[in-house]
C-alpha cells in the first residue's frame, strides 16, 4: 500500500492495518561508561531525554551548548527534539516547510550514534497548531482540502527523514481531561471529524514509514484527577483497536507530579487504579513508551534536600511500577537539567524556589533523581528482543 501526497481520505477507506510498524531497530552505540544508558542498555532498555536547537554555545537544552550535550552524549541511547518537529515550529505557511533547526538536530545525533524519536505529527488541539492552520480557509471542498493538507504534512516528514526516525507521536494529546472526549480543530472539522483525522494520521504514518513505532502521546497519569482522561485515552485506543488503526503503543507522558513527602503512602494509594488502566492498555496489545518523565515538587517544601529526596523517591516508585511491564523498553526525560526545564514558566512556585523536577540541577551536578532513575534501571527485569 502506497499513499501519495494525493491520495485522500475516500482512497484509504478499507485500508486495513497494514504489517510492519514496530521497529525496534536499535541503533548501536556503545552507551558511555558511568552514564545512565550505560545500565539501561545492560538491561535492553533505552534511557532519553529531549533536546532543543540554539545557537552554538547558547544557554539552552541544546545539542550545540556543550554543557548540555555533554549529558545527552554521557547518559542517552535516544533523544527526542522538545519543540522544533512541531507544526508550529516546520510549517510557517500552508505552504512551506522549514526544516532547518530539526535537520541540525538529527545530524548531531547521528554524529553520535544516538537515535531521534519523532515529536509530534499532529498535536491534536487548537492552540497547538499554528495560527494560520485554525484561521485556514479549506474551499469548496473542505474535506479533500483538509486530506490534502494532512497527507501532505506527515507524508513530507517521514519521507525526509525515512528510516532515520523510527519511532513517531503521531497523534499528540488529542483527549479533553475535562470530559474525556476529542477536542477538534480546524482541520478535524473541515475533515469530517476528530475520529476520523486521528485514523488517517496513524495510517499515513504507516504508509510513509512502514518501519517506524506508531504511539499516541498523551499525559493522562496516575495522580488523582485524572480518572476522566484515562477513560477518554482508553476509550480512544479501543476505538483504534476496533477500526483496524495502525496503533503500536500508547506514550505516557509522565509529568508525575510529587504529593507530599510522604512518597510511600502516595505511591501506595496510587498505584491499584494505575496498574488496572496499564493493564487495560496492554491487554490490548499496545506497548508503552515513557516519552516526558519529570517532576512536579509543588506539593514539597522548598529545602532543597527534603524536595530532592521525595522527588527522588517518587521517581524511583514511578519507574519502578513502569519497569515492571515488559511492553516498555524506552524511558525518554523531558529535560536532563532543571536549568532547561518548562516547568519553570509553566508553573512557579508560590514560594518562588526554583523548579527541581530534573536529574541534573542549574549547575548540571547530578541529584539524587539521578540516582533514583539509575537504581530504578539497576533492578528492572532483562527485556528479551526478539
Ligand atoms: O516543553 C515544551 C515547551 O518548550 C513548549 O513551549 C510547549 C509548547 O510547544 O511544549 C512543551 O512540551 C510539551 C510536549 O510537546 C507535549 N507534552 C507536554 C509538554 C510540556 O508542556
Amino acid at each position: 500500500m502506497h499513499i501519495t501526497r494525493r491520495t485522500g481520505l475516500t482512497m484509504l477507506a478499507g485500508l486495513a492495518a497494514t504489517a510492519g510498524g514496530a521497529g525496534r531497530a536499535h541503533m548501536h552505540r556503545p552507551a558511555a561508561p558511568g552514564g545512565l544508558q550505560a545500565i539501561a542498555a545492560s538491561k535492553g532498555i533505552r534511557l532519553g531525554a529531549c533536546f532543543a536547537w540554539g545557537m552554538p554555545g547558547a544557554d539552552r537544552g541544546s545539542f550545540a551548548n556543550p554543557a548540555y550535550a555533554a549529558l545527552l552524549t554521557r547518559d542517552c541511547g535516544i533523544l527526542v527534539p522538545e519543540n522544533e518537529l512541531k507544526w508550529q515550529a516546520l510549517r510557517p505557511t500552508p505552504t512551506r516547510f522549514d526544516f532547518a533547526r530539526f535537520d541540525a538536530m538529527i545530524a548531531w545525533a547521528q554524529a553520535n550514534a544516538l537515535p531521534v524519536r519523532g515529536h509530534n505529527l499532529l498535536w491534536h488541539q487548537p492552540k497547538w497548531m499554528p495560527r494560520w492552520a485554525e484561521n485556514h480557509d479549506f474551499g469548496a471542498t473542505p474535506r479533500r482540502a483538509a486530506e490534502q493538507l494532512l497527507v501532505d504534512h506527515i507524508t513530507t516528514v517521514c519521507e525526509r527523514y525515512g528510516t532515520r526516525i523510527q519511532s513517531y507521536d503521531v497523534v499528540n494529546e488529542a483527549v479533553n481531561p475535562a470530559d474525556a472526549t476529542l477536542y477538534q480543530t480546524a482541520l478535524s472539522r473541515a475533515l469530517g471529524g476528530s475520529t476520523a483525522t486521528l485514523d488517517l494520521a496513524f495510517h499515513i504514518a504507516r504508509a510513509a514509514a512502514p518501519h517506524a513505532q506508531l504511539v499516541y502521546n498523551d499525559y493522562m497519569s496516575w495522580e488523582p484527577g485524572n480518572a476522566q482522561h484515562r477513560a477518554g485515552v482508553l476509550r480512544l485506543l479501543e476505538g483504534f483497536k476496533a477500526r483496524g488503526v495502525p496503533v503500536d503503543a500508547l506514550g505516557v507522558q509522565s509529568h508525575i507530579i510529587t504529593q507530599g513527602v510522604d512518597t510511600r503512602v502516595h505511591i501506595a494509594a496510587l498505584e491499584g487504579e494505575w496498574r488496572r488502566f496499564l493493564d487495560a492498555v496492554t491487554s490490548m496489545g499496545y506497548a508503552l513508551v515513557i516519552t516526558e518523565l519529570d517532576v512536579r515538587d509543588a506539593a514539597l517544601p522548598a529545602d532543597i534536600a527534603r524536595r530532592d529526596a521525595a522527588v527522588a523517591a517518587y521517581t524511583r516508585g514511578y519507574l519502578d511500577q513502569m519497569l515492571s511491564y515488559p511492553q516498555l523498553d524506552d524511558v525518554l526525560l523531558w529535560g536532563m537539567s532543571d536549568r532547561y526545564s518548562w516547568i519553570e514558566g509553566f508553573e512557579p512556585r508560590t514560594d518562588k524556589a526554583r523548579r527541581r523536577p530534573c536529574p541534573y540541577d542549574r549547575a548540571f551536578k547530578a541529584k539524587p533523581m539521578y540516582a533514583a532513575i539509575a537504581a530504578a534501571l539497576t533492578a528492572a527485569t532483562p527485556r528479551i528482543r526478539g
